[in-house]
């Protein structure tokens, strides 16, 4: 093994310590303890590999390789949060590979002409406060500094709040300015079949699924189990469960490329003996066609409104809306480019996933490579890609960002 998969292997293996649920997954909820110690190390890596290091009002992490110009900088990184219950690779791969071609330039002592700016990006699963890519959305000024400070969790603690409770500055860090950001950066975790099938080790990136988030609260009212007659009831789960059982069929007749899913559902009270007066829902739409998701959208809207006659009262809110997205056409000739010239053999891919390329794509150059999953698989414990492959993208990106910062 080469120094630099071994590198990557220490990591990984550090980071993946920083779980709320050892033995059971990777779960690092935004501006929790877990967040906290991953934090610690990944300022750690950015200072022993002579970074300057600071954070923004968000909680974005930024390890900075001054260049002989002021700026703009070309950001290389991804997200330190995770699902529940997650794996360890999704979002650490593509921080880890930032730290090492900032390691890369350390090391051969390169001087770029224009900065290097290794990022953390926090709560792009949006896991803890909804909606996700908060720290890229904050960053390039897509979610208000009111409404970043509006955010709750499920036990009402604000941003601002969490932020403080470990010690961060809840300073509402303004959106930063676009000038200053010359491309982006992100390698990630494919999170799909495709390149284990087709045995290539490379994606590069041509275009994002497009991906909208609600969040669906049904009132009726709370009751006896045992003395409230049937007739009398206005159930919330019951009429959650009627319209979340149409929601399928929506994605289905619009073909492949069109999902749609229900993954997270909180009863309140949630006693076994108690008729349910609230339940709150997410509802995940995807497409590649635009308004193929905003079909689906309007129609789920449609049906959870109609579930008001049967004596509930359903509100919803839309926590995120990005449209389908295609990354910067000069960037992923670059990728392409010197992944030919280190003789790797690579493929254009679409993501089913959203990333934070995304949201970097509306203001700079963003440019996204992938790397297989095993089985395919991410969103689970058994999430795993191999440390090889992210030190092959690793030689990709670092050759990428010389010729992005005119090293
Ligand atoms: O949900 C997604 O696509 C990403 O993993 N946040
Ligand atoms: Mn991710
Ligand atoms: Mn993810
Ligand atoms: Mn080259």
């Amino acid at each position: 093994m080469d120094e630099l998969q071994r590198k990557i292997e220490d990591h990984i293996k550090a980071l993946s310590q920083f779980t709320a649920t050892p033995d059971e997954g990777t779960t690092r909820l935004t501006y929790s303890k877990e967040d906290l110690q991953a934090r610690a190390y990944i300022k750690e890596v950015m200072k022993s590999y002579g970074l300057v290091v600071r954070e923004d009002g968000f909680g974005n992490i930024f390890g900075k390789l001054e260049g002989e110009l002021e700026g703009p900088s070309v950001l290389i990184g991804s997200h330190f949060d995770s699902v529940p219950h997650g794996g360890d690779y999704d979002g650490p791969a593509g921080v880890i590979a930032g730290l090492e071609v900032a390691g890369l330039f350390f090391e051969k002592n390169i001087k770029p002409e224009y900065p290097l700016e290794v990022i953390a990006l926090i709560e792009e699963e949006g896991s803890r406060f909804g909606g996700g890519l908060m720290g890229s959305r904050g960053m390039t000024g897509k979610l208000s500094e009111e409404d970043f400070a509006r955010l709750k969790d499920k036990g009402g603690i604000t941003t601002v709040e969490a932020m403080k409770a470990i010690g961060l500055n809840p300073a509402l860090s303004k959106q930063r300015d676009p000038q200053s950001i010359k491309a982006f950066l992100e390698l990630h975790i494919e999170q799909g079949p495709i390149l284990e099938e087709k045995e290539i080790k490379i994606g590069i990136v041509e275009s994002i699924v497009g991906l909208t988030q609600l969040e669906v609260t049904v009132e009726g009212k709370a009751g006896h189990a045992g003395t409230t007659p049937m007739d009398a009831r206005s159930d919330a789960l019951i009429a959650a469960a009627e319209a979340i059982t149409q929601l399928p069929k929506l994605a289905i007749v619009e073909g492949s490329g069109t999902v749609i899913t229900v993954g997270q559902l909180n009863v309140f009270p949630n006693g076994s003996n108690v008729i349910p007066n609230k339940v709150v829902f997410t509802i995940d739409i995807r497409s590649t066609v635009e308004d193929k998701m905003i079909n689906v959208m309007e129609k789920a809207k449609e049906i959870i409104l109609s579930a008001n006659k049967t004596g509930v009262k359903t509100s919803i809110e839309q926590q995120l809306y990005m449209e389908p997205k295609y990354l910067n056409e000069e960037v992923r000739s670059i990728l392409k480019e010197e992944s030919t010239d280190l003789g790797i053999q690579h493929t254009s891919i679409h993501s089913g996933a959203g990333h934070d390329a995304m949201v970097f794509a509306d203001v700079t150059a963003a440019g996204m490579i992938f790397i297989p999953s095993k089985d395919g698989l991410s969103h689970c414990p058994e999430e795993w890609s191999d440390a090889k492959d992210i030190a092959t993208a690793v030689r990709i990106l670092f050759e990428t960002a010389k010729k992005l910062t005119g090293a």
